[in-house]
């Protein structure tokens, strides 16, 4: 078998989405991710100016050595442009492998581990009334997990909150990139004494509220210093939460160790990390409880089930990066992996809009707040590219983040 093309289809059905699409010379295409938020055109540039040539007269069932030859032989490795455009090859290289073996692409992988695919869905609100009924929203659509994400008083925007509205509710995305008039990113404000006050003041209603079962997570979006994110941790401790996420920003590995030292509340981080060299401190000393990467931004599936297995040996779970800014070939990939690996945590996952589910048209499902991949053979999606035609790239950015006196801070 031999790859005769490989395509780079950038489509905006409501957010933009990079998927490459290899065709090999028996007529069996596979589909990758390759959406990088916010500079989405750097990695269509590098697939198909730097990447599609050398593919093309390529085996496609040499999925291993094929992702060692676009690492190494780059010489520059790592970063999130490559490690994004290197993800889409091995997702539709694994696609193809799996459609040509007529199965799900979990059954390559060692098949199902569970029934199923626990998923934690998105709450947030300006305000307590405006989060509960976020978090009822949630509830409703069958999530047994769920994050929350509030206003600040004092603040006018905070991540994953808009102002006066739910996210969720008004544009279906929590941290998606929001446009103002003149395709700017947007400027949110940020004070971190306001939000250490007032986080756990909201676990508390949240808890007195809904009670103890319900999983609950927050993602500080790597906005707190080492000790500011010992603290917060301590802080919520008595509202039991599955995990704190980003609690500091993720490049420095050596942070976590000071915070773990002083919280037993569940550290999850990763969604910024693309090798298994940024995680090298945190899994080997266990100074966190979750990985975070997304198949699409780490280099595909075949690094990520090395990831997985090596934070396997340190008691660490999966919880892998579901935003809707990983389309649903991102997802679906990562799906079949939740299913298959034996150290499983919880999958993000906080839907798509209409027409997203009309362009990506999908074997997996979600049903009573759990996702199964489906038994199509492959990933189980179709790109339906004369609809993907209809809805060009727009420019977008994610937003901003400053403090009160003007300081550029981490949003
Ligand atoms: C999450 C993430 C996202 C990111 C977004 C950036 O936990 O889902 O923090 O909301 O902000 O993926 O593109
Ligand atoms: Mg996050």
């Amino acid at each position: 078998m031999k790859i005769v093309d490989a395509q780079v289809i950038v489509t905006n059905p409501g957010r933009n989405f990079v998927t490459l699409k290899i065709t090999t010379d028996t007529g069996v295409t596979g589909l990758g991710d390759a959406t990088l938020n916010g500079r989405e055109l750097s990695v269509v540039s590098y697939l198909k100016d730097h990447v599609a040539p050398l593919l093309v007269g390529t085996d496609p069932h040499r999925i291993e050595d094929t992702w060692q030859l676009l690492y190494r032989g780059a010489y520059w490795r790592r970063g999130p442009v490559t490690m994004a455009a290197i993800a889409a090859v091995d997702v539709a290289l694994w696609d193809i492998k799996a459609k040509v073996a007529g199965l799900p692409l979990y059954q390559l992988l060692g098949g199902a581990s569970r029934e199923r695919v626990r998923t934690y869905g998105h709450a947030n609100g300006a305000d307590l009334p405006e989060l509960f009924d976020s978090v009822r929203a949630r509830l409703a659509e069958g999530y047994t997990a769920v994050r929350i994400q509030t206003g600040v008083p004092g603040l006018k925007t905070v991540y994953g909150v808009h102002q006066g509205t739910a996210i969720a509710e008004a544009d279906g995305v929590a941290g998606a990139p929001r446009l103002d008039q003149t395709a700017r990113p947007v400027v949110e404000d940020w004070d971190t004494r306001a939000y250490l006050r007032h986080i756990p003041t909201v676990f508390e209603a949240v808890r007195n509220e809904f009670g103890p079962e319900i999983p609950l997570l927050h993602d500080a979006h790597h906005r707190l210093t080492p000790i500011e994110a010992a603290r917060l941790g301590r802080s919520l401790e008595p509202y039991d939460l599955f995990w704190l996420e980003d609690c500091t920003p993720a490049e420095n590995q050596d942070a976590l160790r000071l915070v773990r030292e002083h919280t037993t509340t569940p550290l999850a981080i990763g969604e910024v990390f693309n090798t298994v060299f940024d995680y090298q401190t945190l899994v080997g000393e266990q100074l966190i409880d979750y990985v975070r990467s997304a198949v699409t931004h780490f280099g595909g599936v075949s690094p990520l089930r090395k990831l997985f297995d090596y934070a396997a040996q340190h008691n660490i779970k999966s919880a892998i990066h579901g935003p809707e800014d990983i389309s649903p070939v991102g997802m679906a990939a990562a799906i079949h992996l939740d299913l298959a690996i034996h150290n499983f945590g919880i999958q993000e996952y906080s839907g798509y809009t209409d027409r997203t589910h009309e362009v990506f048209q999908h074997a997996f499902t979600f049903t009573d707040g759990h996702l199964h991949p489906g038994e199509a053979p492959g990933i189980g999606v179709d790109l339906d590219e004369e609809m993907a035609a209809g809805h060009p790239y727009e420019r977008a950015y994610l937003p901003v983040n400053r403090l009160a006196d003007g300081t550029v801070h981490d949003w």
